[in-house]
């Protein structure tokens, strides 16, 4: 392709880095799970400035796993399962209460870990919507039933009024730049899954090492 032309952001570029996360063990990369984040931020900030504060929390811990991933000790930050083992092998996390390592990657991640099943529900819920549907109701049923449950009052009321601004479900598929309604289904169709997937494994791994709730 011609290089001088400047690449529209397209959600499927997005959900492509997700397909590239795990490894054939099954295995997450951290570096494309940032990656896939990155998009994913860059896709909410297209939506609106009421959508910077729901994305800098976003932006914050996807900093601190770079730091992680850059830092002296970034050989053990390639994957989620190398950087679980090392941090839990070091005594690097709080696992009842915050103390001397708030910015863990483990706890870091599980943040991030949530609210990718809050995108991935309310994605469900698109893809699976007709003209009618309101983008506000599927966003807010889907943090309800996810992210919300991790998050005090102050912050679910910002999420609610965040909720009602976003656009139409029409504008809505056009800021996700992948084509015309049935393109923008097809490619749901096709990155939920993988979505799924990595949510999955994530979450296997934090029940095996009893940290779903990390302070
Ligand atoms: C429309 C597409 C939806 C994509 C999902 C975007 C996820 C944005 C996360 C919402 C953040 C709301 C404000 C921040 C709250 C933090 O307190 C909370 N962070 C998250 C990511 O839930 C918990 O982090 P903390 O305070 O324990 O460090």
């Amino acid at each position: 392709s011609d290089g001088s032309v400047e690449q529209k952001f397209s959600l499927r570029e997005v959900l492509d880095t997700f397909r590239q996360c795990l490894s054939e063990n099954k295995e997450v990369y951290l570096q494309h799970y940032v990656s896939g984040w990155r998009g994913l931020v860059k896709f909410l900030n297209s939506l609106g400035s009421v959508f910077s504060f729901i994305s800098k929390d976003a932006v914050n811990k996807i900093q601190i796993l770079v730091n992680h991933q850059n830092g002296e000790n970034g050989g053990h930050y390639i994957t989620v399962q190398s950087m679980v083992k090392y941090e839990l092998e070091n005594g690097l996390v709080d696992l009842t209460k915050r103390g001397g390592h708030p910015e863990s990657g483990c706890r870091t991640l599980l943040r991030l870990h949530r609210a990718l099943r809050w995108l991935e529900l309310f994605l469900e819920r698109l893809r699976t919507s007709n003209e009618d549907s309101k983008t506000s109701v599927m966003c807010a049923d889907a943090y309800n039933e996810s992210l919300a449950q991790h998050h005090p009052w102050v912050v679910r009321k910002a999420a609610g009024v965040a909720f009602c601004v976003l656009p139409g479900r029409q504008a809505f598929f056009e800021v996700m730049n992948v084509g015309p309604p049935e393109q923008v289904v097809a490619m749901l169709g096709e990155a939920l899954p993988l979505i799924s997937e990595v949510y999955q494994i994530t979450e296997e791994l934090y029940s095996h090492h009893n940290m779903l709730d990390l302070p």
